[in-house]
């Protein structure tokens, strides 16, 4: 061999079949989900699993290699604002579309299992598809909200839930002034004599920007300013003749992630709309779109977590360092091992949250419950998901930080799910918001009791009395919810819930000789589940802004 050839070559980390190979992803499943409804999403979890280590990060590399690019004027100077995308994110989309996507919460091939079952898929077909999940999840939260609300037109659901040729919906509410603070949102609603309206204004973050159809907030000219004055109305993107419904694209974002998605800025005038629900009631109306995208926002990330830890966890078995596999240095085994118990952690939250919500999407399960716990799933996950993938992007050293890897796109496009559909303090307020329903902190912190009190084996006696003390703790914490406190509430009921669902997953999984999930819950326990009470308003302003100081 010549010697300017180096024989030192890595072998680039694999994972293997991403369900099958995912044992937190299986037992998480096979526990929630009847027999029946396991065996039959077996089928199509194997095949996305299949197709989540081979050809859906192919065509999410290629697709993010040649990123969205507006073209506002043809050869002949026309105003087009035609925005190409690479033929790869398209397929990409339409692949989320055939897997089911938008389309198995409404369909009954899983009963009541039907959002956990589409939970997985998200998390196996999420993280690999150059953030094709974005105009799904708008899509699914779409049809969420055409079916909830009196009137809607019914030509759209069907359209949004097919899985071959199937519309997109976008999302828009966030404006300038309002991103967060959504009742500042400035575009107005012209009433026409024929019923419809005409929304002119600036849309600032609209994700998705090649959907067929949006729902977007706009204020009816003369109605009070405020969230209260806002209603909900659906516009198609298209006019009959192809050009654009009164919209023109400012630019495109330039993201610190999320690179093949188009998200623009949208100037509407003249978009014709129909409004859907009530005058002024538009919150409340586009509210179960915000609870769908937040579960999708949830396993993306969960699904980030476990595709990195997929890969890591082979690297670690290929790469020698210090004379042995990495795998074999107990330094990384006990780092591995931390992140692996988020992992098992932060799977039981989601899949309950699934669980709940599917169960409320067929007319029955605890509503109030289930308001509580998506945002809570939704902050928890997005957040722990970042921590997790950034450890696991450093679990390939300098390997970790190289672009061509495809590792440093787990990590930023994950970060989005922390902003994305509200940042982590919004949700720890809409967490507090949502315990103000009667009956919904008891029935929480009943919930947090029966899971940790579910098992009586010896392993999980420790774990189980950390829970049920940090429940006290909750319980006099949530007698005085002040916003102030609300992160520490929120994360505070997240580690304490998640730790009582992993009590109970523990007991299962040890009837049936595994023990990860037992050593997960000994190693969330051991940490405080609470955090500490704040200093007060005054000296927390001192530290965070120099007031007064
Ligand atoms: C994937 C790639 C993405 C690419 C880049 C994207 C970057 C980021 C782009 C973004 O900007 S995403 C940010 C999107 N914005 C949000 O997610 C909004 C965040 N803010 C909230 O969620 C606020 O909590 C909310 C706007 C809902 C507060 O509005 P209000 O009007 O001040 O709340 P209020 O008065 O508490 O609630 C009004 C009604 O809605 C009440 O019903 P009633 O009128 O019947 O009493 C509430 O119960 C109801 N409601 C609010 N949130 C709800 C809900 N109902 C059910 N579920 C909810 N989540």
């Amino acid at each position: 061999m010549s010697s300017l050839m180096d024989p030192f070559l890595q072998d680039p980390p694999r994972a293997p079949n991403r369900f099958r190979g995912d044992p937190t992803l299986r037992r998480s499943l096979e526990r929630v989900l009847e027999p029946g409804a396991f065996e039959e999403a077996t089928k199509a979890l194997d095949e996305a699993g299949e197709l989540a280590t081979t050809e859906w990060p192919a065509m999410a590399r290629v697709a993010e290699s040649n990123p969205p690019r507006l073209v506002p004027f043809d050869a002949w100077g026309r105003r087009v604002d035609r925005i190409d995308v690479d033929p790869a994110w398209t397929a990409l989309v339409a692949e989320g579309q055939r897997i089911g996507l938008t389309a198995v919460p409404y369909e009954d091939a899983f009963g009541n299992g039907a959002r956990v079952v589409h939970a997985a898929l998200l998390s196996l077909f999420g993280p690999v598809s150059a953030t094709a999940d974005c105009p799904l999840a708008m899509t699914d939260a779409a049809v969420r909200v055409l079916i909830d609300t009196p009137g809607a037109p019914g030509q759209y659901a069907p359209r949004l839930t097919a899985r071959i040729d199937g519309w997109t919906s976008g999302q828009w509410m966030t404006e300038k002034e309002g991103g967060s603070d959504v009742g500042r949102t400035g575009t107005v609603a012209r009433a026409e004599p024929d019923g419809s309206w005409i929304l002119r204004g600036t849309k600032w973050f609209t994700s998705a920007t090649t959907a067929d159809m949006a729902l977007a907030l706009a204020r009816a000219e003369g109605a009070p300013a405020g969230s209260r004055g806002l209603s909900l109305f659906l516009l198609e993107l298209r006019r009959p003749d192809g050009g654009w419904n009164g919209i023109t694209v400012r630019r495109l974002k330039d993201k610190m992630g999320t690179k093949a998605l188009p998200t623009a800025e949208l100037d509407l005038d003249g978009t014709v709309a129909t409004m859907i629900g009530e005058p002024g009631r538009g919150v409340p109306t586009i509210a179960p779109m915000l609870n769908v995208t937040r579960m999708h926002a949830a396993f993306a990330s969960l699904g980030g977590i476990g595709h990195g830890l997929a890969l890591a966890r082979d690297y670690a078995s290929k790469r020698e360092a210090f004379g042995r596999p990495l795998r074999e240095l107990p330094v990384h085994r006990a780092w591995m091992a931390r992140i692996a118990a988020e992992y098992e952690a932060l799977s039981a939250l989601s899949f309950r949250a699934a669980e709940l919500a599917g169960a409320v999407e067929r007319g029955g399960g605890d509503p109030a419950l289930t308001r509580v716990v998506v945002p809570l799933t939704k902050m928890a996950v997005s957040r722990r998901a970042v921590w997790a993938t950034s450890n696991l992007i450093e679990s390939f050293g300098g390997a970790g930080y190289v672009e061509d890897t495809g590792l440093p796109r787990l990590l930023r496009d994950t970060h989005v799910n922390c902003i994305w559909e509200g940042t982590t303090s919004v949700m720890a307020l809409d967490v507090l918001r949502a315990l103000g329903a009667a009956g919904a902190a008891g029935a929480f912190l009943d919930d947090v009791e029966a899971r940790a009190r579910s098992t009586g084996h010896p392993a999980l006696t420790e774990p189980s009395r950390a829970v049920l003390a940090a429940r006290d703790e909750l319980a006099a914490l949530l007698a005085e919810p002040v916003e102030q406190n609300a992160r520490r509430i929120a994360w505070g009921m997240a580690r304490t819930y998640q730790a009582a669902l992993l009590c109970e997953a523990a007991g299962w999984a040890l009837g049936r000789g595994e023990r990860a999930p037992a050593i997960a819950a000994r190693m969330m326990t051991a940490e405080p589940l609470v955090e500490g009470p704040l200093p007060a308003d005054d000296d927390l302003g001192a530290l965070a802004f120099g007031d007064g100081s």
